[in-house]
């Protein structure tokens, strides 16, 4: 018996040293301590041992499970231990390493110059208005005081939905819907996007930019028209900036002019920006014809007004020195990302 328990100890003993997880040492309690455990079979059958034998072989086997619990306690803290660091191992961060880049969007090209735009007139106390891009022939034409026969409300320039209804061919009819809701003094510009049955081409596309402005009240003159977007162009286009206004003709302005701006890439010296001219042409503005005031139930006797025009791509192109009109309308983010 003697025997069979330090075989006991020492078997359990080598179980232990190729045991690598808790599981398996736990079998190994099982095997030689547990309730049908060997440990335990030798311990019955102490009752056949004699008087004298039974105290030592007692106490021996006691002093072997001792030693069992012992050595299976020592190997669960080794394994503990051991889990534990390579589980720190695992978990180890390295500050070091890169972090994970996130992809943010971009602001696309119309929509920083547009921004520009709008803050330069905020700055000077416009308001921005906006207004549906299908129209009535009337807020599109008939309002402005456009000729039943002038060209561009031809059906082969201006995309009809019937008779009365069309795409918006400029931005006018959100602030001939301004003058009829609102009293002036008036001092908005309106953004926003425009139809024309354009052929497409580098300079052309059928839906297109536009921002207006207009400036009602008592005594605005052409020397606030003049003043007011010599200011923008100086903003938009540097300090240094020149204007020029000449003659034109718009069936809702009279006067009307179109402003050009010294070239902001050769100073007015001439390049291929400017055609050679020095000069580039901007937008169409002029004094808001009495007409147009009158059919928006503003009195031409008591109030007047400037209005303008101009062609956000074009002026996005001109800035940001883009060639084709139609790379704004492709979204290919190669082209947007530049900006
Ligand atoms: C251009 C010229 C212009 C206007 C737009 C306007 C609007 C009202 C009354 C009077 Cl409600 N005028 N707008 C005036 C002059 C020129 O645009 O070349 N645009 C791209």
């Amino acid at each position: 018996m003697r025997e069979k328990l330090n075989e006991i100890l020492k078997s359990s003993k080598e179980e232990m040293v190729s045991g690598k997880s808790l599981q398996e040492l736990e079998q190994i309690r099982i095997k030689y301590l547990g309730k049908k455990g060997e440990l335990t079979q030798v311990l019955r059958g102490m009752g056949k041992l004699s008087k004298e034998e039974r105290p030592v072989i007692g106490k021996l086997a006691n002093e072997v499970r001792e030693e069992i619990e012992e050595a299976l306690k020592e190997k669960v803290t080794t394994i503990e231990e051991n889990e534990k660091l390579a589980r720190i191992e695992k978990e180890t961060i390295d500050v070091t390493m890169p972090g994970k880049v996130n992809k943010i969007g971009h602001r696309h090209p119309l929509t920083l110059v547009l921004d520009e735009i709008k803050s330069i007139f905020i700055g000077m106390g416009f308001k921005i208005a906006e207004g549906p891009e299908v129209e009535t022939v009337y807020h599109n034409f008939d309002a402005l005081n456009a000729p039943k026969d002038h060209p561009s409300r031809d059906l082969s320039d201006t995309f009809y939905i019937n008779e009365e209804i069309l795409l918006r061919t400029q931005t006018s009819p959100v602030q001939v819907r301004v003058m009829k809701n609102s009293k002036p003094p008036i001092r908005i510009i309106s953004p926003g996007r425009c139809y024309r049955s354009d052929e497409i081409d580098a300079t052309h596309s059928p839906m297109f930019h536009q921002v207006e402005g207009l400036v009602i009240g008592k005594d605005i003159s052409l020397a606030d028209l003049k003043g007011t977007l010599d200011v923008f162009a100086k903003r938009l286009f540097g300090t240094s900036t020149k204007t020029k206004f000449r003659p034109h003709y718009f069936p809702f302005t009279e006067p009307s002019a179109e402003m050009d701006v010294s070239c902001f890439k050769c100073g007015g010296s001439g390049c291929r920006m400017c055609k050679g001219s020095g000069w580039i042409e901007i937008l169409g503005c002029g004094m808001v014809h009495p007409n147009v005031l009158e059919e928006c139930g503003i009195d031409p006797e008591v109030y007047s007004g400037f209005a303008f025009g101009m062609g956000l791509d074009r002026i996005t192109m001109l800035k940001l020195e883009i060639d084709d009109i139609r790379l704004f309308f492709e979204n290919d983010m190669r082209f947007i990302e530049q900006f």
